[in-house]
């Protein structure tokens, strides 16, 4: 019994360790999809993986990859996005990104709204996406 309590004591879920998502922006969309991106860094000492995400913008929010093939670019949905300790993921045009599926209205230039990140550690990340015609930073996007 000693032992169960040390085990019940012990932290399972620790505070938020280190995640944190900046340049969180979207593309102006009028379809049914739209594609988020952002810079995705891991400050803390151990790895994590991005498991899902949610917004109250879109029915339902994935992870997908852009590869060229053939001279065609398509996209790839991924399972989840390994964020290593101490590094960061990038998420934009041409690569990876946040698939917005099913958008409850258009996106406009201006216009804000929050994405829930959710972490194989239990953590979560809520970050707020701008929308905008170009990165906030890199100005580097082609349509
Ligand atoms: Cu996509």
């Amino acid at each position: 019994m000693i032992l169960m309590a040390a085990l019940l004591a012990s932290p399972a879920t620790a505070a938020p360790p280190g995640l944190s998502v900046t340049d969180a922006w979207s593309r102006p969309a009028t379809g049914v999809n739209g594609a988020g991106f952002m810079a995705l860094s891991n400050r803390g000492p151990k790895p994590d993986r991005l498991v899902s995400a949610s917004s109250p913008a879109a029915a339902r929010v994935e992870f997908h990859t852009t590869t060229m093939s053939g001279g065609m670019a398509s996209m790839e949905k991924l399972t989840n996005v390994s964020a290593p300790a101490g590094g960061t993921v990038l998420f934009r045009p041409g690569g990876k990104h946040l698939m917005l599926m099913g958008l409850k209205r258009p996106l406009k230039a201006g216009d804000r709204f929050p994405v829930t990140l959710t972490f194989a550690s239990g953590a979560k990340v809520e970050a707020t996406f701008t929308v905008g015609v170009t990165a906030p930073t890199a100005g580097h996007a082609h349509h």
